[in-house]
């Protein structure tokens, strides 16, 4: 997929979840072996240890509901330094932490897409959209708003660090939705984002979906980021997290649509969030999160003609 090297960050980040643990998740992804398979797959990796937030800063919302501001804003300011950073280096792969760390990780690529004049795109794997803004939430975790905030929706000035690189709602697309609230849906409904719910994935398959979004990828020679939220997943294989919702995506779906990925060769960076090892059972969604991480890096049961499932820029 790429010649470039692995960069792996960890994100202890725990307070945008509405529960404790996920700031385990970067212990438990390297124990669960991601760095010997990224390594067993031939790439050269560089494990960057953990970030650590910026210091806080005294921040009142009125929305009273929103909980840890400061240390999510600490939080977005380190990440997207870090991701800024990383992405000029190699392949940042973000083991989170909650999905928060994604207000930081998006915006921090972003502004080096941007710089790069290369259009960016996610491809957002998860039951919710987060999408709601700090004036909207209304349980106040702010794991529910990274991608309001990085696709420019208003609210978030003077709070969250200004966006370098605002990310199109167009260039987003989401899968596997299954929990909105009330104030994403009717944002949604405008914002221009592509979502794909689970019974859009139940009627259609994920590979006409899934190849619909690369395509626009590679026609505007774009760098595409992937996040990766654990409860995708349906969570009687992904029990590891705090937001389990009931439907998601099989085990063949999430590595099918890992193995299309990694053929597109389109994927330029990953999040893998919202892992909470205290409520694991034996590793084993630690484990699948790595297993799904070795698919989108090239391992493959069979050899088969890549080149035929590649996606050609039309530039
Ligand atoms: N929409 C709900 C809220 O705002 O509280 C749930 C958000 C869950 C976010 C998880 C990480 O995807
Ligand atoms: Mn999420
Ligand atoms: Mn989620």
């Amino acid at each position: 997929m790429t010649s470039k090297p692995c960069i792996v960050l960890g994100v202890p980040v725990q307070e945008g979840a509405g529960r404790l643990g996920c700031d385990m998740g970067p212990s438990a992804f390297r124990t669960a072996g991601l760095i010997s398979e990224l390594q067993n797959l031939g790439y050269i990796v560089e494990d960057r240890g953990n970030i650590a937030p910026r210091p806080l800063r005294d921040l009142q919302h009125p929305n009273l509901a929103i909980k840890a501001l400061p240390e999510t804003v600490a939080w977005t300011e380190a990440i997207a330094e870090a991701a800024y950073q990383a992405s000029r280096d190699g392949m940042p792969i973000f083991a989170g932490g909650d999905h928060s760390l994604s207000a930081g990780s998006m915006t921090g690529l972003a502004r080096r897409a941007a710089e790069e004049g290369r259009e960016f795109f996610v491809l957002w794997l998860d039951s919710h959209p987060d999408f709601h803004t700090l004036t909207t939430t209304t349980s106040g975790n702010l794991h529910g708003v990274p991608m309001a905030y990085a696709t420019g929706r208003s609210g978030f000035e003077g709070y969250f660090p200004a966006l370098a690189a605002p990310i199109k709602p167009q260039n987003v697309c989401m899968m596997g939705i299954r929990s909105v609230d009330p104030a994403e849906r009717s944002a949604l409904q405008t914002a221009g984002v592509t979502v794909h719910d689970m019974r859009s994935i139940d009627e259609n398959g994920v590979v006409s979906l899934l190849d619909a979004f690369l395509k626009r990828v590679a026609a505007a020679n774009g760098v595409l980021h992937v996040s990766l939220d654990v409860d995708f997943l349906d969570p009687a294989i992904a029990p590891g997290v705090g937001t389990t919702v009931p439907g998601g995506a099989t085990f063949r779906e999430a590595h099918l649509i890992m193995e299309i990925l990694h053929d597109s060769g389109l994927v330029g960076s990953l999040d893998l969030v919202e892992l909470n090892p205290f409520l694991d059972e034996r590793g084993r969604t630690a484990l699948l999160m790595v297993d799904l991480v070795a698919s989108l890096m090239g391992r493959r049961v069979l050899d088969r003609p890549t080149q035929s499932y590649r996606y050609t820029p039309k530039i």
